[in-house]
């Protein structure tokens, strides 16, 4: 399991002058002593005013860890295992950060975010499928340029209370790759009922920690990541891509061994490109068997 990087930045992100307290790589694990470990404690002011996605100021005060909390319906397990308090103060389960508290997080513990990988092959004007200097496919997928700190991701979001994932899915999708929230209200049932068919089943990639720079000591980002792939590009590869909401950009972008993405997201992109070029080689098998 490699060590967290983005989730001890130097400076806490969206704030000049929050810095973390400087944790050295073989200092990241709870077990190993580091005496003078002295973190800063951070809560954002957003988060401070208690908007209704945020957890009470006390820990103590979440009804508990390892659940499915009820009313409102929010997921407090982990897919890192059970959920460790010390104190009252879940811990972070690869490390220390640098920094305690919420920081800009809403939830103690477990955030959870789901992150649709949408793919499709880069083709020329002929409708052939463009290959790479490795005599490989070009994949490509729709990356969005967060407003935030101004970085290429996945067009993913945080699971808002009692919805589930496949919903979080296409509400961000729809929200950051198609402007939905802008759009009139017959387009809005268009752009949900188009991504409802498109949104089912898809490839399950990743599930479990982000390395997230608004991770602190005390919460931090989970995702599951879905691959949905559009083989022929006529399909999910032909829609209108619109940036909206938290997205200043978005765009079909190439996959190259260059790329650099939002928190861990080139990890999810890199499985997501081994498991499309693995069925492009078994379907190229299957047609030589047959
Ligand atoms: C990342 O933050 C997740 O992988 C997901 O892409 C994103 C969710 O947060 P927001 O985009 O809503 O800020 O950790
Ligand atoms: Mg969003
Ligand atoms: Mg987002």
């Amino acid at each position: 399991m490699s060590v967290h990087v983005k989730a001890r930045c130097k400076i806490y992100p969206r704030t000049k002058d929050v810095e973390r307290f400087k944790v050295p790589d073989d200092k990241v694990p709870w077990d190993v002593d580091f005496p003078e470990y002295s973190p800063i404690d951070f809560t954002s002011e957003t988060v401070k005013k208690q908007p209704v996605w945020a957890d009470p100021v006390d820990p103590n005060d979440v009804p508990a860890f390892n659940c499915i909390q009820e009313n409102p319906k929010v997921d407090r397990n982990s897919f890192e295992g059970e959920v460790q308090c010390v104190n009252g103060y879940p811990r972070n389960p690869r490390g220390r950060t640098g920094v305690t508290s919420r920081g800009s997080l809403g939830r103690w513990g477990p955030n959870h975010a789901a992150d649709p990988i949408v793919t499709r092959w880069k083709r020329d004007k002929d409708n052939e499928k463009v290959l790479g200097a490795d005599g490989k496919p070009i994949l490509q997928f729709v990356a969005v340029q967060r407003r935030d700190c101004g970085e290429w991701a996945l067009p993913g979001g945080m699971v808002d209370p009692g919805e589930n994932r496949t919903a979080t899915l296409i509400r961000e999708f729809g929200e950051e790759a198609m402007n939905s929230l802008e759009a009139s209200p017959e387009e809005k049932i268009c752009i949900k009922a188009e991504l409802e068919t498109f949104f089912k089943g898809g490839d399950a990639i990743y599930e479990g920690y982000v390395d997230d720079p608004r991770n602190t000591d005390n919460c931090w980002m989970e995702t599951k990541a879905i691959n949905f792939h559009d083989e022929k590009g006529s399909g999910l590869g032909a829609f209108n891509l619109h940036a909206g909401d938290d997205a200043a950009d978005v765009q079909w972008m190439d996959i190259s061994s260059t790329l650099s993405l939002y928190a861990s997201h080139i990890d999810f992109i890199k499985a997501t490109v081994e498991l499309r070029l693995w069925w492009e080689k078994f379907k190229v098998n299957k047609v030589m068997i047959d």
